[in-house]
């Protein structure tokens, strides 16, 4: 749809070197306004290597959003009261409306959602390491809320600077959703400890015992060990990197855990005076290599959750199209 293709080339002249030429100074350019902090429109020209980092990033952002959904969908039958139910349906649908921002977003880049599912389905694409642990008890649902949508919001604030406008101005819009998450998260949890019976209490302590070391692994690798990072913060697409997010939502977190009362599972954690900020202990890299790879706990099932909805769904699709065919058809008649 966004063709770059510049095939100027006058009769007689050297194509390759022509075309060559351009792009440099298309690429100048590029990097000038990349250097003034402008936003880059779909519209404009960028390099073929900005566009895929963007394609990618973007659909695992994407993807994540809409499996996301499915730990959490779980308990909507089970939520404890009306309210409870109320509140964590219309998380679930903003979910579904944040993987389809992004999904637009990805195809102003000129990848359908077609080829962005297909990615999804036959396990070429990844989504976020988080949702591929259960969701044992009720406690779990306010701690994805706090912990899990408190990172998410995290790495995702400064994202809404992101070059790519189309991305940026997507993320304005998450963000301000993924903050009331955040919050219904830590209300559940608040109450539950506040109010809760003993048994309630031990079951808020153990879903914050289960996850916490995913929820700081969701920020990526170690920055020495980040491939993408390096051109991903140079093109502005990427404005803080993995360890300065993780150090900062473990710095925010932990007042937030004696707010309610819960230990945080982490012998080592601790102020550091020097460096105004907490030192924590090892995490098991190891683990989040295991879960990127297809092999957490609940890989295979989120997977065949997503292409049976995806197979279940095709006689809509059959549908919408034939209904589209038969109006185009009637127009032209
Ligand atoms: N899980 O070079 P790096 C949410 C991959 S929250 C899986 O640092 P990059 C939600 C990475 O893709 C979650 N894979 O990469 C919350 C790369 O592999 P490829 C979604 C991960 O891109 C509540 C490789 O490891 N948020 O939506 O510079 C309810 C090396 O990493 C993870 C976003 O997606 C991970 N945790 O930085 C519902 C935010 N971490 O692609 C929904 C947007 C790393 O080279 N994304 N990898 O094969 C980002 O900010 C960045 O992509 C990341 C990774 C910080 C995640």
């Amino acid at each position: 749809m966004y063709t770059q293709a510049m095939d100027t080339t006058a009769a007689g002249e050297a194509p390759k070197a022509r075309r060559s030429a351009e792009e440099m100074q298309l690429q100048e350019r590029f990097d000038a306004r990349i250097d003034a902090g402008d936003f880059i429109e779909a519209k404009d020209w960028m390099p073929e290597h900005y566009r895929k980092t963007l394609v990618r990033q973007i659909s695992q952002h994407a993807h994540s959003e809409i499996v996301g959904m499915l730990p959490e969908g779980n308990w909507i039958s089970r939520a404890p009261t009306l309210k409870r139910k109320a509140i964590l349906l219309a998380k679930v649908q903003d979910e579904g409306g944040h993987g389809l921002y992004l999904y637009a977003a990805a195809e102003t880049l000129g990848t359908s959602r077609d080829q962005l599912f297909d990615a999804l389905h036959t396990g070429r694409a990844k989504y976020s390491s988080i949702f591929n642990y259960p969701t044992l008890s009720w406690a779990d649902m306010g701690t994805i809320g706090w912990l899990v949508d408190g990172a998410a919001i995290m790495n995702q604030v400064p994202i809404c600077r992101c070059s790519y406008a189309p991305y940026a101005r997507a993320m304005i819009r998450i963000c301000r959703e993924e903050s009331f998450h955040q919050r219904q998260g830590f209300e559940a949890l608040l109450t539950m400890m506040t109010k809760g019976t003993a048994a309630q209490k031990a079951m808020v302590q153990d879903a914050v015992n289960r996850w916490w070391w995913p929820s700081i692994m969701m920020f990526g690798p170690p920055d020495d060990e980040s491939p993408n990072s390096a051109q991903s913060m140079r093109w502005g697409i990427k404005r803080v990197s993995n360890d300065e997010l993780r150090q900062r939502f473990i710095d925010a977190t932990v007042d937030q855990a004696k707010l309610l009362g819960v230990t945080l599972p982490d012998p080592d954690l601790k102020w550091n005076e020097a460096r105004q900020s907490h030192d924590f202990g090892v995490i098991d890299w190891s683990e989040f290599k295991r879960v990127i790879a297809g092999d957490g706990p609940c890989n295979r099932e989120r997977l065949a959750a997503r292409v049976k909805a995806w197979n279940d769904g095709a006689w809509v699709r059959d549908a919408a199209t034939a209904h589209a065919n038969k109006q185009t058809m009637k127009e032209a008649a």
